[in-house]
């Protein structure tokens, strides 16, 4: 028990090393296995542990502390940085056959037809930037720049957590170059947007430019504020070491190191399997924790990158297959609102032409008066479009008007239903304006008959919008029970209808009238009954009389029904023009039989303990969960031996081992959907 200076100060520095050590290690398994073992919490506090042992004990500090990651003081300019390896550019594709020309040139030039394997990863839309380690240490990262030299930004790279100042593992070269993107996932980029609002700051058009920006920053403590993140996708210069001799597995050495790299990385063989990938991808796209502008693909194998070579300034042996723009501007023509099924006013923006996500899009919906609010929105402003996937188009921002923006109408709301002219109600905890006219509205009475109509109700094929639109205008059906008693001379009278299709639709609509309780439940429009809580309305009840005749009590006893449904239940259900419309259904000749109601509270799943993992294409995990919920399972977030079955969708990880190693029941997401087709 001595505290005499030294002794104190081999003890911090002792503990100092100990800290780091830990701080590395976790940063490491959260970034880099995605596993991590503490919580945010917990790290915090090892990093303040940390923090005070080294401003008590300045000799302490290093370069390669994780606590430099709070940036350090500002530099006046940013020095050049030569690239040893010079940082190429790709080549794109613009389609399947440009990607298939890809494979051709490669094979002419090999002088073999044999089957390729190429590593396939998302395309991330940030900055390349290049990373060098002297004896697993970060001593310098540069951006691109011109490809021969770029920005020495090291302070600013420093701050960025997935960036390892001290590489984990070993057998790295002493010498390693490493090349990655760094870039904003969405939700750094909103937050960050959201702030510089709130400061009256201009915003940033999108996550790529602040990304830059915030690389740009000659004073790094205001990069380390800002989110960003790097994915590992080559090296550059090496000296020393052995390295593999293929592209995925020297991505493997990366992660082991410490670095991030994209779990959706994959190696295939041939080109069709490239374009499956394309495929899979564009399909996950719009669900990504960041913005993708594109899929690489690479020769796997070192000996014929190096055989292929490099032409101009791409090298041969790589190409990016690029998606088209998610995002576009243009100008806001004008503001309409649209009457929804249940009489919610909606804002339409209408804009001039323009094309975007794959599709040339002209209108926007703006969702309330909050959203046009948020985004400060004006007729006639240069906005950024938005078109993620099968994604309604939607508004993005609004950019700095080349027109004085005082000088700009503003968007005026209505007063009065612009379809109905009746009263309009707003609801106390939305944001959201109603027409009161309920099915005096003929914009609610087309929209009920739409929905009426739909796959997921009576699915009745070729009773399309158009048709409904000019059926109710013309006055020929009032309410969906009208719609079992059209005459094909009615049909014929309209546009764009033969008699053949007439014909065809009069045949679907007679076709439509056997069908099931849980399609009549949903059909009708109750609000708040989508398909699931249809399905579990009639399982519970059996019977459409049955329903109507329950209370508030007996529909909370029913999975999935909360008070707000219970009450739209009874409401709908006691509504006598409602009551007539289903009268009418039945004497139209529009049959759903009894079901046999269930057990009381005996579910199909119940009892029973589900495990989600991995990505689902269908839904998002937390609607795979609801669904499994609402047939009576258990959902836990991890594989034990009480675990009946996981769901391991697409890459799927630790968790599918562990249910491997454990014998648990593992289905794939096809055999997940066919299970909740068939309720359970
Ligand atoms: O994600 C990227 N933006 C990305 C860019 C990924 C890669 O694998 C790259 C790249 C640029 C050049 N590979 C090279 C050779």
């Amino acid at each position: 028990m001595s505290d005499t200076p030294n002794l104190a100060f081999d003890e911090a520095a002792t503990e100092a090393d100990a800290l780091r050590e830990q701080l590395n290690k976790h940063n490491y398994r959260y970034y880099s296995l995605d596993d991590p073992q503490i919580s945010d919490a917990q790290y915090d506090q090892l990093l303040r542990r940390l923090e005070n042992l080294e401003e008590r004990y300045p000799l302490l500090q290093s370069a390669d502390s994780p606590t430099q990651r709070v940036g350090s003081a500002p530099l006046s300019v940013f020095e050049s940085v030569a690239h040893k390896v010079p940082m190429l550019s790709l080549a794109n594709a613009f389609d399947d056959d440009e990607l298939r020309d890809f494979e051709r040139r490669l094979q002419t030039r090999l002088d073999d037809d044999s089957a390729l394997t190429f590593v396939c990863e998302p395309k991330l839309d940030g900055v390349a930037v290049s990373l060098l380690y002297r004896d697993g240490v970060l001593v310098q990262g540069a951006t691109r720049g011109d490809g021969f030299s770029g920005e020495n930004i090291t302070a600013n790279v420093r701050t960025i957590a997935s960036i390892p100042l001290k590489l984990q593992g070993q057998g790295f070269p002493p010498v390693l170059e490493v090349r990655g993107e760094i870039y904003l996932p969405r939700a750094g980029f909103d937050a960050i947007n959201a702030e510089a609002l709130a400061k009256g700051d201009k915003p940033f058009v999108n996550p790529r430019n602040a990304a830059a920006g915030s690389l740009r920053q000659l004073d790094s403590r205001i990069t380390a504020t800002r989110p960003l993140e790097m994915c590992a996708y080559s090296l550059g210069q090496t000296e020393g070491g052995a390295l593999p001799d293929t592209h995925l597995a020297t991505m493997l050495c990366l992660k082991e190191w410490g670095f991030l790299t994209n779990i959706l990385m994959e190696a295939v063989v041939g080109i069709e399997a490239c374009v499956d990938y394309y495929q899979r991808l564009a399909a996950l796209r719009p669900g990504l924790a960041y913005d993708i502008d594109g899929i690489v693909y690479k020769v796997d194998s070192f000996r014929l990158q190096e055989a292929l070579g490099f032409v101009a300034r791409a090298p041969r042996w790589a190409i990016a297959r690029k998606f088209p723009a998610e995002e576009a501007t243009t100008r806001l023509l004008d503001v309409e609102f649209q009457v929804g099924r249940t009489g919610a006013i909606t804002p339409v923006a209408r804009l001039e032409p323009v094309f975007v996500g794959g599709v040339t899009v002209s209108n926007a919906t703006l969702h309330n008066e909050d959203e046009i609010k948020r985004l400060g929105l004006h007729i006639g402003d240069r906005v950024v479009v938005r078109r993620a996937g099968d994604v309604i188009p939607q508004i993005a921002r609004v950019l700095e008007s080349e027109l004085d923006r005082v000088d700009l109408p503003g968007i005026v709301f209505p007063t009065a239903c612009p379809v109905c002219g009746s009263a309009l109600q707003r609801s106390d905890e939305q944001a959201v304006l109603r027409c009161t006219g309920g099915l005096v509205c003929a914009a609610q009475r087309k929209e009920a008959i739409k929905h009426f109509a739909s796959r997921k109700a009576l699915d009745i094929d070729g009773l399309g919008d158009k048709i409904i639109d000019q059926l109710v205008d013309k006055g020929l059906i009032h309410t969906v029970a009208d719609l079992f008693t059209l005459q094909v001379e009615q049909l014929a009278g309209l546009e764009r209808m033969a008699s053949k299709s007439a014909a065809n639709l009069l045949a679907s609509i007679a076709a439509a009238r056997q069908t099931t309780l849980p399609r009549v439940l949903y059909a009708l429009g109750i609000r708040e009954v989508g398909e699931t809580t249809a399905k579990l309305l009639a399982t519970h009840f059996g019977s459409l009389e049955k329903l109507a005749e329950a209370d508030t009590e007996t529909l909370l006893a029913v999975p999935d029904v909360g008070p707000v449904v219970a009450a739209f239940v009874i409401q709908f259900l006691n509504n006598p023009h409602h009551l007539a419309i289903i009268a009418s259904l039945r004497e139209a000749g529009v049959e759903w039989p009894d079901m046999q109601p269930a057990d009381e509270g005996v579910l199909p799943l119940a009892g029973q303990v589900w495990v989600l993992t991995g990505t689902l294409t269908a839904m998002s995990r937390g609607q795979g969960k609801e669904q499994l919920e609402a047939l009576g399972a258990k959902v836990t977030s991890s594989v034990s031996a009480k675990t009946t079955c996981l769901v391991a969708g697409e890459s799927a990880g630790s968790k599918l081992d562990k249910a491997r190693s454990l014998d648990v029941a593992v289905i794939d997401e096809a055999q997940f959907l066919v299970l909740l087709e068939s309720g359970g």
